[in-house]
């Protein structure tokens, strides 16, 4: 027997991000981490940023999580201090498991475009977060999609929709999924029901679960925790653009201290110092410095 509630998930909150700046002159819209939206676990920050060339993320160091940095517009490059580097353009990501230590620097290319999109910070589960560093690198290519009917295109950046999978392999169970509609279009999503999960608004207006609710641009709308595995979504006049993200609550003590998430403050003191001495993990941030900053 099906212990699942009928329908559509709701929405329990609604937050339009405001504009700032983070980094050096970089644009941010803070959905996920900003006061309203502190801790929505397994998830620590959602930004969408513009960077133009005189700005960007020089080098910096992070313990603890996941960044998962998705290109809309532009060009982003990175490089860190074991060697590797690499540029992204639009539709492409960078999956970075910082795990034990990264130092890195994240620079947009020096063109006319500014470089936008989205970086997301996922949490990791205690049992991985000294893990080894790792990047999963996609090109907007590789990135499979779901086309359930005419008019709805669907990333799978993780997890799966519609019955396409990512092969993106998650440490912290996520569903991240990409969504172009045309207008006058209802489609169901199925998001597992632990999950934690939200929508964040790229360009036009949707509406969401049985009342509708209205999403739009730099909107951030908070699913749910009902038991519900789908939500519904629908269009409108307007065709829209819009992100899904869902992951399994990891349940763990979050203590956070700038770019290291532990679970303890013991844990963030040891962070600190292993980041000053270059050890367990930060060996080679001895006397590092980026080329591209
Ligand atoms: C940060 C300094 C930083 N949002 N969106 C201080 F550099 C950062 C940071 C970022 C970031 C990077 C990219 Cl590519 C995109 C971002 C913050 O790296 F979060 C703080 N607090
Ligand atoms: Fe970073």
């Amino acid at each position: 027997m099906s212990t699942l509630a009928k329908g559509s998930r709701s929405i329990t909150k609604a937050v339009l991000s405001r504009p700032r700046m983070d980094g050096v002159g970089a644009l941010v819209y803070r959905s996920i981490g900003d006061t309203e939206l502190r801790n929505h676990d397994p998830f620590l920050l959602l930004d969408e940023f513009n960077v133009d060339k005189d700005g960007g993320f020089p080098d910096h160091p992070h313990r603890g999580f996941e960044t998962v940095t998705y290109m809309l517009e532009g060009q982003f490059q990175h490089e860190d201090f074991a060697g590797h580097s690499g540029t992204i353009g639009p539709g492409d990501l960078q999956w970075m498991t910082a795990g034990r230590g990264i130092v890195h620097t994240e620079m947009p290319v020096k063109t006319q475009t500014p470089a936008h999109g989205l970086q997301l910070w996922i949490n990791l589960p205690k049992e991985h977060k000294m893990c080894e560093p790792q990047y999963q690198e996609l090109l907007d290519g590789q990135v499979p999609r779901a086309n359930p009917q005419d008019g709805v295109i669907i990333k799978v950046i993780a997890g799966e929709s519609h019955g396409v999978s990512s092969k993106v392999y998650t440490r912290t169970p996520t569903t991240y999924l990409d969504f172009k509609m045309a207008p006058h279009k209802t489609v169901e999503q199925a998001i597992p029901s632990s999950y934690n999960g939200f929508i964040y608004g790229l360009k036009g207006t949707i509406y969401v679960g049985e009342e509708g609710v209205v999403g739009k641009p730099h909107q951030t709308l908070i699913l749910s925790e009902d038991g519900t595995e789908t939500i519904k979504i629908s269009t409108k006049d307007e065709e829209a653009h819009f992100v899904v993200i869902a992951g399994q609550p990891l349940k763990e003590p979050v203590v956070q201290r700038g770019l290291f998430v532990m679970n303890s403050q013991d844990e963030i003191v040891e962070a600190m110092v292993d980041y000053q001495h270059g050890q367990h993990g930060f060996e080679r941030a001895k006397g590092w410095h980026s080329t591209i900053a």
